[in-house]
């Protein structure tokens, strides 16, 4: 490294200290931690951004973004060439850069690191890192941050796109590498048209429209993806959507009792529903959108909901995809059989994984983390991944696209308007309306109600295509998360030993009973899910799960 870059970078590392006495881990999706501490961090991180644009020549997505945490945390999401998460083999570098003790030794593991990654580093260099942070008040000085980070390696822009949804960011890095527009105003263009161009090859004759045109409402968390939808909802007027908790000054707090994770793990209704709501149609965002559940409320329950969740949202795509592709796919028109698949966690209602093979798809499992199962989905034509949690979206292989794009002028020459030609269209418009950078709220409800509609359906007949085993999630605060190791995508405690065994044990007592445990990567916790034939078995075995996680972790 050339003395000018050296001295740049241990002035402006000088300015930005380590929190004392914290190791900071990256985690399922980046960093995480209370915004107090994330400065040294995520300025660290800006010039890893700044490394791996000089190494990929793309450029790199910054997200300053902490999701469905609590307000009062932030963190920041890496967004490689592709638009999907950073690289896992730098993961390791980040660790390690994010630790430095201090300016000398964070230059010399940036040194090692260029050194083993042949990155072509010094000369003239140059590295481009689009920013967008969610609306939490802590964004702008951590932004600021970033681009310090940025900056501090010769030849390193950074361009500071707004306030955005994680899933618009990691879009506009897609869009920007591939060579296509990155503007916000081109994202809503092309989810409205592709939507309008679904909803136009419904064969209307055949839906029971009237039933699902009522509105829907929306939860956004009192985050970024409320603002947003606002905007999305002026280019898509066929559909009927009230967003509640849109994170305007004083509709309340980010997260708090409201957002998609509060609704899926508490199986209730966000603060600002109430009973009058009961029975319709409604959905809710999390802090940066890129999270969709649906719900609806329970007559004279007190608010309870029947949530309809990340693993219904997959299934309903799989099996909307399954019949088109049926429609499309005579065995003559293929040069191979298209590969269709999807991707789930542990976390997958054992229900639905059951409903997906009866389907005859292939089902596989990886850890949580969208890492995970985007990698895994993108090794079908079509891999469908979601996480119970709302995370996920549709992967379509390029070269499947270029057979669907031959074929779609094959069939306009000779049968259009033919069901066939209907199928290729339908299909290469969910192609377009589905983030395929990264799971995306916006896009996914979309793609969720031009389903129902296509099909007539209500959430309630949807909530019917197979009944979930009852099931509980627990949070455990243990003395340190990081002393739990697991193995099989995470059905397996490896240590600390006894703990499986302890597990195996309670699990045995329940008919139907299923249940594990993992270190979350987002928050200082064991999380706890328990599977069972009834609420009330799924409820005591994740408290006597818990309570050995608890006795045995302290
Ligand atoms: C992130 C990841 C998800 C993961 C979630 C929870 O979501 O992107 O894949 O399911 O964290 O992770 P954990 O259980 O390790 O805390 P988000 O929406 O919070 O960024």
């Amino acid at each position: 490294m050339e003395d000018k870059q050296r001295s740049i970078l241990i002035e402006s590392a000088s300015r930005f200290p380590p929190p004392q006495g914290v190791k900071i881990s990256y985690g399922t999706s980046g960093f995480r931690a209370d915004a107090s501490i994330l400065s040294s961090t995520v300025f660290r991180v800006g010039i890893l951004a700044a490394l791996r644009s000089i190494q990929t020549q793309s450029v790199i997505g910054l997200m300053i973004t902490a999701s469905h945490n609590q307000v009062s945390d932030n963190g920041i999401k890496i967004a490689d060439p592709s638009g999907g998460m950073l690289t896992q083999d730098w993961e390791p570098f980040a660790d390690s850069i994010a630790n430095a003790a201090n300016p000398e030794d964070l230059v010399l593991l940036i040194n090692e690191f260029i050194k083993k990654e042949h990155i072509p580093f010094g000369g003239v260099q140059s590295a481009e890192i689009f920013l967008g942070r969610d609306t939490r008040p802590s964004g702008e000085s951590l932004l600021e941050a970033a681009k310090q980070g940025i900056s501090s390696i010769v030849g390193a822009i950074a361009t500071d796109m707004g306030i955005l949804t994680t899933p618009q960011l990691h879009w506009m890095v897609r869009s920007k590498n591939k060579g296509t527009k990155v503007f916000e105003s081109s994202y809503f263009e092309q989810l409205s048209d592709s939507f309008r161009c679904l909803m136009d090859l419904i064969p209307r004759e055949d839906t029971n429209i009237s039933k699902i045109v009522e509105s829907l409402i929306v939860d956004g968390a009192n985050g970024v993806g409320g603002e947003k939808l606002e905007e999305l909802k002026k280019s898509v007027k066929s559909l009927v959507i009230e967003v509640r908790n849109s994170g305007k000054e004083g509709e309340g707090i980010l997260n708090e009792r409201v957002g998609a994770d509060f609704v899926q793990k508490e199986k209730f209704a966000p603060l600002g529903f109430s009973e009058d709501d009961a029975g319709i149609r409604c959905a809710s965002l999390d802090g940066d959108a890129d999270r969709l559940v649906y719900f609806y409320i329970l007559p004279n329950s007190n608010k309870k909901i029947n949530l309809v969740d990340g693993d219904k949202i997959l299934s309903l795509f799989a099996l909307f995809i399954k019949q088109q592709l049926s429609v499309l796919n005579k065995e003559e028109d293929t040069d191979r059989p298209i590969k269709l698949g999807v991707v789930q966690t542990a976390y997958a209602n054992g229900a639905s994984t059951d409903y997906l093979k009866n389907l005859g798809l292939e089902v596989v499992f990886t850890p949580t983390g969208v890492k995970y199962l985007h990698e895994k989905a993108a090794e079908y034509d079509i891999g469908i991944y979601f996480e119970a949690n709302g995370h996920g979206t549709i992967l379509f292989s390029e070269h499947f696209i270029s057979w669907l794009e031959r074929r779609t002028n094959e069939l306009a020459s000779t049968f259009e308007g033919s069901e066939q030609h209907k199928a290729a269209l339908r299909l290469l418009a969910i192609s377009s309306l589905i983030n395929q950078a990264v799971g995306d709220a916006l896009s996914g409800l979309l793609l969720v109600e031009a389903i129902l509609l296509y099909n007539g359906w209500s959430i309630q007949r949807w909530n019917e295509l197979y009944q979930d085993l009852p099931s509980r999630q627990l949070k455990v605060k243990v003395a340190d998360r990081n002393a739990v190791t697991t193995a099989n995508a995470e059905t397996v405690v490896v240590k600390p030993s006894g703990l499986q065994e302890a597990i195996n044990i309670e699990v045995a007592k329940f008919p139907q009973g299923r249940s594990f445990i993992r270190p979350s990567g987002t928050e200082d916790v064991i999380r706890v899910y328990a599977e069972a034939s009834s609420q009330e078995a799924a409820d005591n075995l994740a408290k006597s799960v818990a309570e050995h996680v608890h006795r045995i972790l302290g």
